[in-house]
């Protein structure tokens, strides 16, 4: 194929080097390359590298569905969302017949939904301690939505996927300011064959702008940084995807080590399952001895389901079993809420802490990295007890 001697002009939705990557994995040039200079893209520059990151409170985590407008927001820089006249979301790579398909074309295809919590990897970064740089997410980079759209199965066997490939690498429509490396990713194909839909709907309504418009992946079980908003291609390969994305970044220890010693790349592996974790979002200041009161909290994992959350007022001695609500789904949260009578008058400290359905329990101690991701020890309340 030949390739472009000259600069390709700036492609909506595609950068110079995603341009050139894409012009590499043989798609046809002449389909990119607009007939006349393009005008340059309307669109503000980006001077630093600061993003758009924002957390729910806590306490607004308190229902089955978090709604679109209290759902957490993470972005690596400005999002420059695709032209949504002209979107279409290409499959190449390992495939016999590469895709083009608008956003009509896949609503023509079967439907597919979950139920599922999108969380940050780095969700709870800031109770690391020693303290590690990076978002100073507390509590509320996560939620749990309802997502609909296509399975990613069904989409590469429409490209017939050839069998060697082993990793969906993916790419949004967002560019990163100047020098700085792209956020591109992928998945493992197994995991995303599976599980994997291209969502245009959340909780019922189109896909919002700022959770990835007009589609985005959706990875049930696994950290937020595999949910690539703003889809523009997807493209199974044999191998993962290169770059600081992969190689550097959302890295977690193999096993756990002296906080704030820094492990070394060998000593760690891909963040890709949620760990199981329970939350807090209610529980009273202060309580009679004798009288009950409720405590409330969400729980989930990379697991399918929670087994159960336990609360205890002694720092673990003994637990005991909080109440389960009804709604639940593979991949989901799962509320509960639990009715603690406090015996004695004084300071009472409440941990909560979950087990899914594999077994894994809740640690009382996060495993501290210098990324920190995956935060998921035990959360506490205090409650003044009065007689
Ligand atoms: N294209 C693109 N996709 C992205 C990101 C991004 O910066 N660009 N951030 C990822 C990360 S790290 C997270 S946690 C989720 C956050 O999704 P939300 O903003 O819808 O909550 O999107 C992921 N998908
Ligand atoms: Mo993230």
């Amino acid at each position: 194929m030949r390739r472009p001697t000259e600069s390709p002009g700036r492609v909506p939705g595609l950068s110079r080097r995603g341009f050139l990557a894409a012009a590499g994995a043989g798609l046809a040039v002449a389909a990119l390359v607009p007939a006349s200079p393009a005008a340059p893209r309307r669109r503000l520059l980006q001077m630093n590298g600061y993003p758009i990151d924002a957390e729910t409170p806590l306490e607004l985590l308190n229902t089955y569905i978090t709604p679109n407008d209290l759902f957490f927001v993470r972005h690596h820089w400005n999002p420059t969302p695709p032209d949504l006249a002209t979107w279409a979301l290409k499959v190449d790579g390992e495939v016999e017949r590469p895709l083009a398909l608008s956003l009509s074309d896949l609503k023509t295809m079967p439907r597919a939904s979950a139920t599922c919590v999108l969380q940050c990897a780095g969700n709870g970064r800031a109770l690391h301690r020693p303290i590690v740089p990076g978002v100073q997410w507390k509590y509320g980079a996560v939620g749990n939505a309802r997502w609909t759209g296509v399975r990613v199965k069904d989409l590469l066997e429409r490209a017939g996927l050839k069998a060697g490939a082993k990793h969906l690498h993916t790419f949004g429509s967002d560019s990163p300011p100047e020098k700085v490396p792209p956020f591109h990713r992928s998945v493992e194909l197994e995991k995303i064959l599976q599980d994997g839909i291209v969502a245009f709907e959340m909780n019922g309504e189109p896909l919002p702008p700022l959770h990835g418009a007009p589609a985005r992946l959706v990875v049930p079980g696994w950290a937020g940084d595999h949910w690539m908003k703003w889809l523009v291609r997807l493209s199974p390969q044999p191998s993962p995807q290169t770059g600081f994305y992969m190689d550097v970044a959302y890295r977690y220890p193999k096993a756990p080590g002296e906080p704030g010693v820094a492990f070394k790349p060998e000593e760690m592996s891909p963040v890709t399952e949620l760990f199981v974790k329970s939350s807090i979002t209610e529980a009273p200041s202060t309580a009679r001895a004798g009288k009950p009161v409720t405590v409330r909290g969400f729980a989930f994992s990379g697991a399918p389901d929670v087994a159960k959350v336990e609360v205890t007022d002694d720092g673990g001695a003994t637990w005991a079993p909080a109440t389960l609500s009804s709604e639940h789904d593979p991949y989901a949260w799962r509320l509960w809420s639990f009715a603690y009578t406090p015996k004695r008058v004084g300071k009472a400290t409440l941990y909560a802490r979950a087990t899914d359905s594999r077994g894994n329990v809740q640690p009382k101690e996060a495993v501290w990295n210098q990324s920190g991701y995956l935060y998921n020890a035990w959360p506490s309340v205090d409650v003044e007890v009065r007689g």
